[in-house]
């Protein structure tokens, strides 16, 4: 396989594009976005990811990476495309369904076909399969086809690309094969090789133990604040134990993969899921609670001033998708509250329209309290005095415990933090 086509050009396809291209194969990287294919050719990227930029630009100086906006004849096709869930919750597959439909008029024998995406059990069989048969071509037989999830975390894209263990499965045998040849090329991790709906599930698997992980340590945040306990001491403590290993709570769990994945399993079979639903409700409760920690400090938030300090998923991206933080901003809208938003990381956005200034102090300025939403790095140097200088009253709502407690309460600050019962 030396020629490869990959659909979509997002977080996963992008980097995968570009591994591909740097490492010696004809890609034709796709996007139906014209405004990404025009920022890619023009030599820059649309998404925030270190050394991504670098990567990206090699590949196409080499002649190796091309963007186009519609799938050409290759060797092999990788859909990388997103799986959004709709307001149901339940699995939005139309990305999935015209990429792959995009692929059908250039598919020839021999060919690899393998899906990226994040799909609910059982999409590469009963949906991909047959609409890739539509070409008159029979899977297993005329081409292959895989399913090999993207396993790496955001901020760490690169590296996780090379050195990450990579599962691959299979429609059959040959399928599973031809994949590892072809991610071998630049995989250094163990390539593993499964069936198609197996894989699939390894994906899901994977993210909803994290979701239900982090559901439980939110739990024993709100646990603790009730018996008056600080939480995180009692994790730290917890955690020395050989076999115990509780996350870290927070102001709940965002992104696009552990907040979203955890539904198809729930969507598929909610008879079962009930664990995996009821983390998920723990998780996406967390905004509110955040909120009632303010209401209970502050009484009525109408009209009062809040710093939002930071609305990314996670810290140090740029990526605002089902973000804890996003929705507190609006939580705290809709109560009436004022909110002066800065993430170093989130220059424009059209759902904090109005919303977004360009530091901390204009944040802070006027404001009745700061909320620490996101550990960015850069919040973790602040000019404390200087804030408290300008805000209306100095409380700060550490919803991550990752502020120097002690310093802000010496330079005349109220501290509250998530999952602890008192002020510290
Ligand atoms: N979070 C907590 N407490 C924690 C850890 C995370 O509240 O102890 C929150 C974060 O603040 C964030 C969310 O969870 O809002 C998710 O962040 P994350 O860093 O745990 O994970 P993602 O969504 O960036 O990436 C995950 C990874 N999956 C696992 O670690 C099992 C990554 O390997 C996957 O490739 C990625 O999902 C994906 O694309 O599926």
């Amino acid at each position: 396989m030396s020629d490869v086509c990959v659909v979509g050009l997002g977080y996963i396809g992008l980097p995968t594009a570009s591994m591909f291209a740097t490492h010696g194969l004809d890609v034709v990287g796709v996007d139906v976005n014209q405004a990404v294919v025009a920022t890619l050719n023009g030599g820059d990227i649309h998404i925030e990811e270190p050394g991504l930029k670098t990567v990206v630009q090699a590949a196409i100086r080499s002649g190796c990476l091309k963007v186009v906006d519609h799938p050409e004849p290759a060797d092999a096709f990788i859909i990388a495309v997103p799986t959004p869930i709709n307001l149901d919750k339940t699995a939005d597959m139309r990305y999935v369904i015209s990429a792959t439909e995009s692929i059908v008029p250039h598919l020839r024998h021999g060919n690899l076909v393998i899906l990226e995406s994040t799909s609910p059990p059982r999409t590469t069989v009963d949906l991909v399969k047959p609409i890739l048969e539509c070409s008159g071509l029979q899977a297993g037989q005329d081409f292959l086809l895989a399913y090999s999830p993207e396993r790496v975390l955001p901020g760490q894209i690169l590296h996780e690309l090379v050195e990450n263990s990579r599962v691959i499965g299979g429609i059959n045998c040959a399928s599973a094969e031809a994949g590892r040849d072809l991610y071998a090329t630049f995989v250094q991790g163990e390539i593993v090789l499964t069936d198609a709906t197996t894989a699939e599930m390894v994906k899901l698997m994977e993210n909803t133990y994290r979701d239900i992980n982090i559901a439980i340590a939110n739990e024993f945040a709100r646990l603790a604040d009730r018996f008056g306990v600080n939480v995180w001491e009692a994790i730290a403590i917890a955690n020395r134990h050989p076999r115990v290993k509780i996350l870290q709570p927070g102001p709940g769990v965002g992104g696009h993969c552990i907040s979203v994945d955890p539904w198809f399993f729930v969507e598929a079979a909610p008879d079962i899921a009930q664990l995996i639903h009821q983390a998920r409700l723990v998780n996406d409760g967390q905004p509110a609670y955040v909120v009632a920690k303010l209401r209970e400090r502050f009484g009525d938030l109408r009209g009062k001033t809040f710093a939002a300090l930071g609305v990314a998923y996670k810290p140090d991206v740029d990526d605002l998708r089902e973000s804890p933080a996003v929705e507190i901003v609006h939580l705290l809208r809709e109560a009436g509250a004022v909110v002066q938003v800065f993430d170093p990381y989130v220059k424009q956005n059209d759902n904090l329209d109005g919303l977004l200034v360009d530091s901390v102090e204009a944040a802070a300025t006027g404001a009745a309290g700061l909320l620490l939403l996101v550990q960015h790095r850069e919040f973790l140097k602040l000019d404390i005095a200087r804030l408290a200088s300008v805000m209306q009253r100095p409380f700060v709502f550490d919803t991550r415990n990752v502020l120097d407690h002690q310093a802000w309460q010496a330079a005349g600050f109220e501290v509250l933090v998530l999952g602890v019962a008192s002020e510290s």
